[in-house]
């Protein structure tokens, strides 16, 4: 499959899609989330690819929200079926199986923020900036802000965000939760591929059982997020990789995990 509002490429089981529309600074339009959901299936349908990473094109931005262009050209049902598309989209994002990065790189703005904050976490170069901005244009968010950003920042904060449209800065989204590292624009793909490749080295099957069981957990009781857990870890057990991680622990070795999903 080729795409043209997208670049996407595999290696050593690390896929990396860079949002590419930098003259629009990456903005997503019909036609890039399309090409997206695209490179989304082809993912999920590769059990050799173990870890995603989100980027943008260009040095300003990872995203800088949805298309204004083509957004100011929806009637109600047209803005329907496109923010329909977009929570699809982001929900098979946020639902694949292996961890995924957002190494935000710029500009996260309205959608842009609501796609990195489908990921799994966020890395950031110091000059990244995130915000909810719908409201400077008489609107408010629609590819899941309202609903993911409380989850993430809680209700205070996200409502001032939301309701004021001010940008945050890499260094106040670290310090409110939003972004877990902060690094120099030239050293942040280098991180993130590293911590992409620590993460490739663990075991396939206790990777997803971990992510599914806090994703799962993250929208029920405790009691029932526990019982979660309960399912993952005996899922875990039965695993190549369980036996040797722990054989290896008891025989004073390095694992060597085969990474199967078996
Ligand atoms: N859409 C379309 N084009 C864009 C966008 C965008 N979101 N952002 C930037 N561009 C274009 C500009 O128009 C400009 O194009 P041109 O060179 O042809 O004039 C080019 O990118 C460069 O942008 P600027 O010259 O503005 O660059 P600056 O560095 O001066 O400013 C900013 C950068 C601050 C990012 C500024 O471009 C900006 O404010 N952009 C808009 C950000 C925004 O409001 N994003 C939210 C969009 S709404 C949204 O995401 C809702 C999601 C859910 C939708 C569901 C509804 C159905």
């Amino acid at each position: 499959m080729t795409y043209d509002n997208i670049i996407f490429e595999v290696e050593n089981g690390i896929a990396t899609i860079t949002f590419n529309r930098p003259k629009a600074l990456n903005a997503l339009n019909s036609n890039l989330l399309q090409e997206f959901s695209q490179a989304l299936d082809e993912i999920f349908g590769n059990d050799d690819i173990r870890i995603l990473i989100l980027t943008g094109a260009g040095e300003k931005s990872f995203v800088a929200g949805a298309d204004i262009t083509e957004l100011a050209t929806f009637d109600p049902l047209g803005a329907k079926s496109f923010a329909q598309k977009g929570h699809a989209t982001i929900n098979k994002l946020q639902a694949l199986p292996i961890p995924v990065i957002a190494a935000v790189n710029g500009f996260a703005l309205g959608g842009g923020t609501e796609m990195a904050i489908a990921c799994d976490f966020i890395y950031a170069s110091e000059k990244a900036s995130f915000g909810q901005p719908e409201i400077n244009l008489g609107l408010i968010p629609g590819f899941g802000g309202t609903q993911r950003l409380t989850r993430l920042i809680g209700k205070n904060r996200a409502k001032e965000i939301i309701f004021t449209g001010k940008m945050i800065s890499a260094a106040e989204a670290k310090e409110m939760g939003l972004v877990n590292k902060v690094f120099s624009q030239e050293a942040l793909m280098g991180e993130v591929t590293k911590i992409a490749k620590a993460m490739a080295s663990k075991g396939k099957v206790s990777l997803r059982a971990a992510k599914q069981a806090i994703n799962s957990g993250m929208d029920v009781d405790l009691t029932t997020g526990c019982m979660y857990e309960i399912d993952a870890f005996a899922l875990c057990m039965a695993s190549e990789d369980s036996k040797e991680g722990t054989t290896a622990f008891l025989e004073k070795r390095k694992p060597e995990f085969k990474g199967n999903l078996k």
